[in-house]
Parts: C-alpha cells; sequence; structure tokens
C-alpha cells in the first residue's frame, strides 16, 4: 500500500518547494531511457478504442483469491462488474515466491472466474515497491536484477497472454513525496539496482511480452487540489513524455483513486492533466477506487454524503473529455477492504470505503456513479 497514505496532510509542501519541482527531476533522458534491452518500440502513440461503448464506461472491481469461498461475495461481482481482476494475486511475491519457481494457481482462479463468467480482466502489477519476496529484496546486482525483470514479465505476460486486458506495468514509482530529496522517484529495490531505467526496461519487456495487452502506468495521489499533487501529477506527465521520447507506448495513466473524504479533488486541475495526457495520445483508467472515510465524524449518513461529494468531484474531472477506459474499485463491499486496517476510525466505528455495505446494498454514490458511466457512453 502507499507507505504514507495516512499521512499525506502532514505532507503539504512549502511554497518554495513548488519551485524545486524540475530541479530535482533527475531522469536525464540519457539515464531514463538506456534500458538496453533490445529494440525500441515504435512511438507512434495509440489511444486505445473506448471498450464497451453502447453499454457505456466499464465499471470493474479486484477481487480476493482469500474470500473466494463467500458466494454472495463473489456473486457481487458478476451482479456489478464488466471487468474482475485479482486485487493482490499477480504481484510479484504471490507468483514466484522462490526464484524460478511460478505459482499461478490463485490468479489464474481468479482470472477464469471473470473469463467463464463473460468479464473482462486487467492485470496488477507487473512491479511494486511492496509485496516483493525476500529474495527480490536482496538482489543487489545489477545485471542479476534486470534479468530477474525481464525474467518476471516474460513469463507473467506469457502466462496471461491474451486474458488480461490491460497490465499495470509499473505501480507507485513516483515519491510519496516528489521533491524531497532523492524524488521524484520512490526508492525502491529495481531503482536502487538499474536506476530510473527500470521503468522503460519494464514497459518494454511487457510490449515485447504480450503486444495487445493495455499497458499503463498506475500511481496514487494524483486527484487531490494541493501542492504536493500537482507535483505528482507533473512527474507522472514528465515520465510519460520520456518514455514516449524513448519510442515506448504508455496505453494509459492509472489513477489509483483512494480517495480521502476529507480531502479536496482538484476537478480542474485533473481534467487538465487528462487533457495533458489525451493530447499525448495516452488514456486514463481509474484503477483501485474506494473512500477513506477515517476523518468524517457522525454515523453513516454523514459518511455516504462524504463519499458522495469526493466521488462526484472525482468524475467530474475524469468525465471531462474523452471517456476512461474503466472506472474500477478495490473491492466491491465493505466486508472486505484494507482501509479499516490501514486507517481505522478512532472510535472504532467501520468504515465505509467500497460500493456495497457489508450487506451488499448499494451506496447511494455508487448508483449514482454508475449512473453517470452509463450516460458517458
Ligand atoms: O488492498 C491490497 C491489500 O489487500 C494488500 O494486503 C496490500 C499489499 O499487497 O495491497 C493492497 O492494495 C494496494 C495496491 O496493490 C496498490 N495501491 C494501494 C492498495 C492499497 O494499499
Amino acid at each position: 500500500m502507499p507507505d504514507t497514505h495516512d499521512s499525506a496532510a502532514a505532507h503539504g509542501a512549502s511554497e518554495g518547494d513548488r519551485h524545486g519541482i524540475h530541479a530535482t527531476l533527475n531522469l536525464t533522458r540519457r539515464s531514463f531511457m538506456a534500458t538496453g534491452a533490445g529494440a525500441a518500440i515504435a512511438a507512434t502513440a495509440r489511444i486505445p478504442p473506448a471498450r464497451a461503448a453502447p453499454t457505456g464506461i466499464p465499471f470493474g472491481g479486484a477481487i480476493q483469491f482469500e474470500y473466494f469461498d463467500d458466494r454472495p461475495y463473489r456473486q457481487a461481482f458478476l451482479d456489478h462488474c464488466d471487468i474482475v481482476m485479482p486485487m493482490n494475486e499477480l504481484k510479484f511475491g504471490l507468483l514466484q515466491r522462490e526464484r524460478g519457481q511460478f505459482d499461478f494457481s490463485r490468479s489464474d482462479t481468479l482470472v477464469d472466474f471473470a473469463r467463464d463468467n463473460g468479464k473482462a480482466s486487467r492485470g496488477h502489477a507487473f512491479l511494486w515497491h511492496s509485496t516483493n519476496p525476500p529474495w527480490v529484496d536482496a538482489l543487489n546486482d545489477e545485471r542479476d536484477t534486470e534479468s530477474v525483470v525481464i525474467d518476471h514479465i516474460e513469463r507473467v505476460a506469457d502466462h496471461y497472454r491474451g486474458r488480461l486486458a490491460s497490465w499495470d506495468v509499473v505501480n507507485e514509482v513516483i515519491a510519496h513525496e516528489p521533491r524531497e530529496a532523492g524524488g521524484p522517484l520512490r526508492d525502491t529495490i529495481w531503482r536502487r539496482n538499474l536506476g530510473p531505467r527500470y521503468i522503460p526496461l519494464a514497459f518494454e519487456t511487457a510490449a515485447r511480452a504480450d503486444p495487445d495487452a493495455l499497458l499503463v502506468i498506475n500511481d496514487y495521489d494524483l486527484e487531490f487540489a494541493g501542492d504536493r499533487y500537482d507535483a505528482r501529477r507533473a512527474v507522472m506527465l514528465d515520465l510519460v513524455r520520456q518514455l514516449q521520447d524513448g519510442g515506448l507506448h504508455v496505453d494509459a495513466v492509472g489513477c489509483q483513486a483512494h480517495l480521502y473524504a476529507h480531502f479536496k479533488v482538484d476537478v480542474d486541475a485533473l481534467a487538465r492533466f487528462k487533457e495533458e495526457l489525451e493530447g499525448m495520445g495516452v488514456a486514463f483508467i481509474v484503477t483501485e477506487l474506494d473512500v477513506i472515510d477515517f476523518q468524517i465524524r457522525g454515523g453513516v449518513e454523514e459518511q455516504d454524503a462524504a463519499a458522495t461529494v469526493v466521488v462526484s468531484d472525482l468524475l467530474d474531472g475524469v468525465l471531462s473529455g474523452r471517456p476512461p477506459l474503466a472506472v474500477v474499485a478495490w473491492g466491491i463491499t465493505d466486508r472486505y477492504s484494507w482501509v479499516d486496517d490501514a486507517m481505522p476510525h478512532e472510535d472504532g466505528k467501520p468504515s465505509r470505503p467500497l460500493p456495497l455495505d457489508v450487506d451488499l446494498r448499494p451506496k447511494p454514490w455508487y448508483d449514482a456513479m454508475k449512473a453517470r458511466l452509463l450516460a458517458a457512453s
């Protein structure tokens, strides 16, 4: 999970920092693009065709293997979603716990469930800083790390070729506070051993391994109002530009949209960000929507009212310009979510992060969102 999500407010940057964005952007073209891993992909940007246009913007949910035996839970994905994707089961540490030994059993169960029921699915994620096995965290040699990246992406993409519509190629590569020393990229095992070139290396390998999957760069905190969020949007635009300069395809930017109910979405900045991406031929996808309401006082009514505002603001930004590829929620019901584990209410009141409550009843914000997605085809 984003390591310091809960302290986002504490990271509010000083005015002076704002001017440091580009000064700290150490992605020189040379270091960034030195992938050394074969021919570059054609530079033509492609906006993927909108999917399922006649029935609106596709809605999805992330499903978890550990709750798969809960039949009503499973059924809720079939009742509500066009896309059903594994939440955790395609992460590095779950697929390749031991080096060279791949276990696709859990992820296959979920991807097959989606496909057998006529649903699309998507992959999350080839490279992340979290949920890596101990042997990955112990890597310390550049060439060795490079071969691990290439081998993992090739094996996994190959296994799922034709079965996943898109892949989060890299996840959360931007530093939580990108203007701090060491930014703008997050310090990860991949960056430590390979430098920033691990990002184009991952995109190049993924494009070769599954040429038909849409390739997504996925991150959080891209939607709120404030200097740190402006900085994160700027870094994302720079990353996409540099990947394209190197001849690589980025099909879409994934906006996780873990929405703090007490924060303000910057609708205009989000719309502008999306428009800039569209200008570069890059689409937009909401990948991990949920509502984080631990700061909301009162009861269910207050929680749902705050959620309605923050989700509606997000949609105002996201639905301006071209339709997003999809909106995917990070779960489906409040029965199971990371939110209460990571950011519980002080008084022990349950969070209400997801489209359906614990009894699988739709929230008002979910009904409103579904109507807007349907109308936006
Ligand atoms: O919701 C996921 C939780 O079940 C896992 O334990 C955790 C660690 O793998 O990851 C959570 O999902 C994260 C996602 O992969 C990336 N963005 C933030 C999500 C919430 O932490």
